[in-house]
């Protein structure tokens, strides 16, 4: 009997494929080479009580991947919401930040941004509030929680959502799932540190069901984020104060560099524009060619 499936996992060849109810089996992809990720929707066919074969990818309603040098990373399909977790310590690139959320924003994701670990000093919280400040001003939602004390403040913004949990080694995505979802137990640094397994304790992408509806996406800490595969017109689209200007330079492929009449560098000049945003803007045309 087929029915349909999520993959949960994927080990190399082999994936986790979960039913409507729950239940898992792991499965093979049947045929050519596929190249499935967590929270694909397949149509699947249990050949044992542990076992089964995968038949059919449906339509992805969405692709969350980045491209470094010349290779493709897929992390998660049919997200709907991908929550970048950052912490008050240790410190947070707001670069990748930025590459998180234009990659959000040219998959019509939603995003995000959850400030963890705010049980630690308030100098250490007010200093990750200032470096979240451009975001909040360009109207990102930012929640403050603490994955160890109190996350009650989430829930709320993550029903209903195939949320992504995504950010660098550290800041606690693992935990936070862990006090959303206790019954998940997600390995966090305390047993990679018991069992000397290195700095990455998440290893792989694993989706846990919320209920009543939604999911949770847990994935490997992240230390660069390329964005190759976007072009120019996705990544000024991409960055939300741009928009407003967009079209509106004397030329019509006006690359906003040192252009006459570019309505971006004056908006930049008037300072409403932050010069780090736009520095990062820069950086990600340079590296799209
Ligand atoms: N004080 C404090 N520590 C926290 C909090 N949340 C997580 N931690 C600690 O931060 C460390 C890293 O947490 P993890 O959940 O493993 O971080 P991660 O983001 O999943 O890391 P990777 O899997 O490597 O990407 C652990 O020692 C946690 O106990 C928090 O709210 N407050
Ligand atoms: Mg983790
Ligand atoms: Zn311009």
């Amino acid at each position: 009997m087929k029915h349909p499936g999520t993959v949960v996992a994927a080990h190399g060849r082999q994936y986790r494929i979960a039913d409507v109810d729950g239940q898992t089996w792991l499965c093979f992809p049947r045929g050519k080479k596929s190249d499935l990720v967590c929270g694909d929707e397949v149509i699947f066919e249990p050949t044992s009580s542990e076992l089964g074969v995968i038949s059919t990818l449906l339509p992805r309603r969405s692709l969350f991947y980045r491209s470094d040098a010349c290779k493709q990373r897929l992390i998660a399909a049919n997200v709907t919401q991908v929550v970048i977790v950052v912490a008050t310590e240790p410190a947070f690139s707001s670069q990748l930040i930025t590459r998180c959320l234009i990659a959000a924003e040219t998959q019509g994701i939603a995003a995000l941004i959850v400030l963890n670990k705010c049980d630690l000093s308030a100098t250490v919280r007010e200093a990750a509030c200032a470096t979240l400040s451009p975001f909040a001003r360009l109207g990102y939602r930012i929640v403050q929680v603490s994955a160890r004390n109190d996350s009650s403040a989430l829930p709320a913004y993550l029903a209903g959502h195939t949320n992504l949990l995504i950010g660098q080694s550290g800041m606690g995505k693992s935990t936070l799932i862990n006090s959303l979802l206790p019954q998940a137990r997600a390995a966090t640094r305390e047993i990679s540190q018991a069992l000397n397994t290195g700095k990455h304790t998440t290893t792989q992408a694993t989706l846990y069901r919320l209920h009543p509806g939604g999911a949770l996406i847990d994935s490997p800490g992240l230390t660069e984020f390329g964005l190759r595969h976007l072009s120019r017109e996705q990544i000024d689209e991409g960055f939300v104060e741009l928009r407003p200007w967009l079209g509106q330079c004397r030329f019509r492929d006006c690359r906003h560099d040192r252009e006459p009449d570019c309505r971006v560098l004056q908006a930049l000049q008037r300072g409403e524009i932050d010069a780090r945003r736009f520095a990062e803007y820069r950086l990600l045309c340079a590296e799209s060619g």
